[in-house]
């Protein structure tokens, strides 16, 4: 029965992206074809199947365009994608993203940050300013110091959510380097592993209800199609609400084994603030998706 759930969710989270899913009530629905082929609700197969019932179900059909637009109803799914023109006062506080969602940054040293939307290659998102890119940026050591941190992105709820897809960009795939098990980095003979991050999901009263590992490896379906590195994310929460996720980056592949590398050219970068010269994990968030609790 989980697996059928989860499948339908799966489904339904594929549909998003061709806008073609069916709007969730309370309860996922079965999707069966009408004499025509056209889609309707299996809920609605008792109903006599009058012309006007037809009708009413193309009506519905309609509505599942309008997936961006917020209503007050509890079950409504919504996808946001990131733009430029989401963000205000140059980033800082509170970026309201719908009526629902808002992002904020958080800097390496755990001050404010500005929220950026960054397009600079291949897949556009929000990150935080400062570091080596607009992405969310990791750093081993930072300003001389082992600080094993990463910038944050915040994502606050004003109203509890479920069902939370996380699309990233920029994760780049096989950049990072990884000490062999049971080896230091110092050692050498570093094997290539991804760029990763983390997830950790709250409740209404601060309480952390989950955690995850951005990486290849469990993400829905693998690296999208014509992207550098984009990746969606179920967040599993073990169905409890979600009022606020930080969103960071980890050492690469998601372990302590990683191994920074460096690069001069970091430290001469306009966008950078740090002088610091460490490559390590970072990425964007490009889209999100949630529903209603
Ligand atoms: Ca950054
Ligand atoms: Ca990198
Ligand atoms: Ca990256």
């Amino acid at each position: 029965m989980k697996k059928y759930a989860l499948a339908l969710l799966l489904g339904c989270f594929f549909a998003w992206f061709n806008f073609s899913c069916e709007n969730n009530t309370d309860n996922f629905t079965d999707i069966v074809l009408d004499e025509n082929g056209d889609e309707m609700d299996s809920t609605e197969e008792d109903d006599d199947t009058s012309e006007d019932d037809m009708d009413e179900s193309d009506e519905n059909d309609d509505d599942t365009d309008d997936t961006d637009e917020n209503d007050s109803e509890n079950g409504t799914e919504v996808l946001l994608t990131a733009s430029a023109d989401m963000l205000s006062n140059d980033g800082e506080g509170e970026q309201a993203w719908d009526d629902v969602v808002s992002l904020s940054a958080v800097k390496i040293n755990g001050n404010p940050g500005r929220v950026v939307f960054e397009k600079r290659f291949r897949d556009d998102g929000f990150g935080v300013a400062g570091g080596r890119w607009e992405q969310i940026d990791y750093y081993y050591e930072y300003q001389g110091e082992v600080v094993k941190a990463s910038e944050q992105l915040i994502v606050s709820f004003s109203v509890p959510v479920t069902q939370v897809m996380l699309q990233v960009g920029q994760m780049d795939p096989g950049e990072g380097r990884q000490a062999q098990e049971g080896k230091t980095c110092a050692d050498g003979g570093a094997n290539r592993v991804d760029e990763s991050g983390k997830w950790t999901a709250y409740n209404a009263s601060g309480a952390e209800i989950g955690t995850g590992i951005l990486l290849d490896e469990f993400s829905m379906e693998g690296k999208l199609p014509d992207s550098m590195g984009s990746y969606r994310f179920l967040l599993d929460t073990g169905q409890q609400n979600i009022s606020k996720i930080v969103i960071e980056a980890t050492q690469w592949g998601g372990e302590e084994r990683g191994c920074p590398t460096y690069r001069a050219s970091y430290a001469n970068q306009a966008l950078n603030d740090s002088g610091n010269t460490e490559n390590n994990s970072e990425f964007n968030l490009m889209a999100l998706g949630y529903t209603k609790a």
